[in-house]
């Protein structure tokens, strides 16, 4: 028996579709059904190779290609499913990992879905820091989050767990603070509030259960390194220049490659050409360095996978 509890009346059906479901080795995949990392989720598994169809209010979609099945949740519910061996791995915030006591384990960032949990307060406010929120009201939909932050900074206020629409909160008088994702930021303009701290910094991440089979675990392994080639691959870029060749140990480590740039000589035999990859984190750092030891013809281009 599970005891799991949805939080959606179609969490009940989704389990129970499930356990009518033969256990045949296939691995099974919970992805957000519809919100803001659905298409980031489907385009990354479309980037690993995987083969599928999508229609709306599906629950279930097979690979043509792959034993994978797609599950289609809420992404409240993924953590749960996947603790619980429902689905075997799951992609959700790592927002919603931190609020919910699920065991799971996180396998890989997934580098899209960036927010930052963030205390704020109404811009009029005289609150300067977060220390100002002793003895207030803070409304929020990730209390477990917000109260071990706040016992963290010995800070003793009155959490108000709200499930939708904390912005208000303020002008509601519902609370003097709120602690809510921030993505771009124009919701806080909208409702005049500002950021006073940020709490954690968030992204979708890949997660696992926690005892899966040999069979599966096999499955999983070949699924995580395609997982890893896409997103290195968006991590990284590659990059080619020239380079006087005295030039070559100062270049060296900063574009060090996987194991080491590649090097070619030039028709000038004071030149080189120097092949690498860099992260795009680091890109005009490195590039002005490059420029900075006399570099020229510096090309960039886009990677398709990384497998390192
Ligand atoms: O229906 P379901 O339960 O599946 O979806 P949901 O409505 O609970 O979740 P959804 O789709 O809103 O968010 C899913 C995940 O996306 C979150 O758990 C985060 O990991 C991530 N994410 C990234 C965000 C945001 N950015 C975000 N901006 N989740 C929510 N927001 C909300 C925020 O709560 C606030 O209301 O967007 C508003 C602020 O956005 P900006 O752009 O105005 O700053
Ligand atoms: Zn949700």
């Amino acid at each position: 028996m599970y005891d799991l509890i949805p939080s959606s009346p179609e969490g009940f059906l989704v389990i129970s579709h499930i356990m009518t479901m033969q256990s045949n080795g296939i691995i099974r995949i919970a992805v957000q059904r519809s919100g803001r990392l659905s298409e980031g989720s489907l385009n990354l598994l479309r980037s690993m190779g995987l083969q599928f169809e999508t229609y709306q209010n599906r629950l279930f979609t097979t690979c043509r290609n792959m034993p994978v099945d797609i599950l289609s949740l809420r992404d409240d519910d993924i953590p749960e499913y996947v603790q619980d061996g429902i689905a075997d791995l799951g992609i959700v915030g790592s927002n919603l990992l931190d609020e919910n006591s699920a065991t799971v384990e996180r396998l890989l960032p997934l580098d899209f879905g960036y927010c930052t949990l963030a205390l704020a307060v109404p811009e009029q406010n005289s609150i300067q820091s977060v220390c100002g929120l002793s003895g207030k009201k803070i409304a929020t939909s990730y209390p477990n989050t917000l109260k071990r932050y706040l016992a963290q900074k010995e800070i003793n206020a009155e959490v108000i767990v709200l499930r939708g629409c904390v912005e208000i909160a303020p002008a509601l008088r519902i609370a003097d603070a709120i602690c809510d994702l921030v993505s771009t930021g124009s919701t806080l303009r909208t409702n005049r509030l500002r950021i006073l701290e940020t709490v954690s910094r968030n992204q979708a991440v890949l997660i696992r259960t926690p005892r899966p089979s040999p069979a599966k675990q096999k499955i999983i392994g070949k699924l995580l390194l395609r997982a890893s080639g896409v997103r290195e691959a968006r991590v990284f870029k590659y990059i080619m220049f020239n380079l006087p060749a005295r030039k070559l140990k100062d270049v060296k480590t900063l574009v060090p490659g996987c194991d080491s740039p590649t090097v070619m000589p030039l028709a000038d035999p004071q030149m080189i050409a120097v092949h690498s990859v860099v992260e795009e984190e680091r890109f005009w750092e490195v590039v002005e360095r490059i420029k900075e030891c006399g570099g020229s013809g510096i090309l960039v281009t886009p990677i398709e996978k990384f497998i390192r």
